[in-house]
C-alpha cells in the first residue's frame, strides 16, 4: 500500500476536491483486496436477499449498483485493510484534520447495464456536517468511460452547502444542477483508473459515475472517514441503531466499537 504523498498532491486535493493515487495497491495487494471483497460481498448479499428491498429503494436506484455496507464488521481481512493507520494518516493529512474515524465502508458493484450514478454531493447525507469528510474509493477493476468510471466537477467542494446533496434516484444525472446552475458549466473530469488505483474524494465535491455498458461487473470498494471531532447533526444515515439510539444532536461521534478511530496525531 503506497501511502506516501507530496505537498503538491495535498495542494491538488485542496484545490479540486479529489486526488487519484495511481499506484495505491501493487499486484499482490490488489489480488488480496479483490478476493477479500468478493468473499465478503458473497456472504453479505446472501444475507441481504433475505431482507429483500428492506431499504425501500426505487427500482432505478436498485439498478445503479449492488451496495454492501460495513464489510469490516464481518470480514477480519477487510477490517485489517481499512483500519490501517497509515491510510488514516493520509486521509487526515489531505482533509486537514488531527484524526479520523471510520464512518462506514461500502462495496459498490456496477453490474452490466447498470444505470449511471447521478451527480451528487456525499456529506449532506451523512450524520455529521463537515468540510473535512473524506472518502477513499478503490477501483477493483479497471474503470473506464465504458464501464462506469467516476466523474468529478473539480472545485465544487468550495461552493457546496450541507443542505443539498442531489438524488441517486430516478430523477436524472443532472438533477443537482437545478440547485447549483453554475456547476453545469464545469467540464467533468472523467476519472478512468486502473484496478488497484484509489481516489480520495471530498465529502463536499460533486461527483457521478457512468452506466456500465459492458458485459462485466465494475467493482469498487470505498471507506468513509470522518474527522475525529465531528458532531452528530440528527440524521441517522448509515449509523447503527445502537449508536443512533444514544446520540443527541451536537454530541461528538466517538463510538469506539462502531466508529473506530483509525488515526490520530
Ligand atoms: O461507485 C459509484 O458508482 C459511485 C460512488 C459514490 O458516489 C460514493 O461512494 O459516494
Ligand atoms: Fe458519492
Amino acid at each position: 500500500m503506497n501511502t506516501q504523498r507530496t505537498s503538491k498532491q495535498i495542494q491538488f486535493y485542496r484545490e479540486n476536491g479529489f486526488l487519484i493515487i495511481d499506484d495505491f495497491l501493487n499486484g499482490a495487494e490488489l489480488a488480496s483486496w479483490q478476493d477479500t471483497v468478493d468473499q465478503a460481498i458473497a456472504a453479505h448479499v446472501s444475507r441481504l436477499d433475505t431482507h429483500h428491498n428492506q431499504r425501500g429503494e426505487d427500482g432505478y436506484y436498485k439498478n445503479v449498483f449492488v451496495q454492501c455496507v460495513n464489510l469490516w464488521k464481518t470480514s477480519a481481512k477487510v477490517k485489517q485493510l481499512i483500519l490501517d493507520p497509515e491510510l488514516g494518516k493520509l486521509a487526515a493529512d489531505l482533509a486537514g484534520t488531527s484524526g479520523v474515524r471510520l464512518y462506514h465502508d461500502h462495496a459498490m458493484v456496477k453490474q452490466p447495464w447498470a444505470n449511471p450514478t447521478n451527480f451528487h454531493v456525499d456529506n449532506p447525507y451523512d450524520p455529521f456536517y463537515s468540510h473535512q469528510a473524506i472518502m477513499f474509493w478503490v477501483a477493483l477493476d479497471d474503470t473506464t468511460v465504458q464501464n462506469g468510471c467516476l466523474y468529478f466537477l473539480p472545485g465544487t467542494h468550495k461552493t457546496s452547502g450541507f443542505d443539498i446533496g442531489g438524488s441517486l434516484g430516478e430523477v436524472g444525472i443532472g438533477e443537482l444542477f437545478r440547485e447549483y446552475p453554475e456547476w453545469s458549466e464545469i467540464e467533468p473530469y472523467a476519472a478512468e483508473m486502473k484496478a488497484g488505483a484509489g481516489v480520495f474524494i471530498s465529502g463536499m465535491v460533486a461527483h457521478a459515475a457512468g452506466p456500465n455498458m459492458t458485459t462485466h461487473p465494475r467493482r469498487a470498494f470505498a471507506m468513509l472517514f470522518m474527522p475525529a471531532d465531528a458532531t452528530f447533526n440528527g440524521k441517522k444515515s448509515a449509523l447503527p441503531d445502537e449508536v443512533f439510539a444514544k446520540l443527541e444532536t451536537g454530541d461528538v461521534l466517538a463510538d469506539d466499537k462502531h466508529l473506530p478511530l483509525v488515526f490520530s496525531y
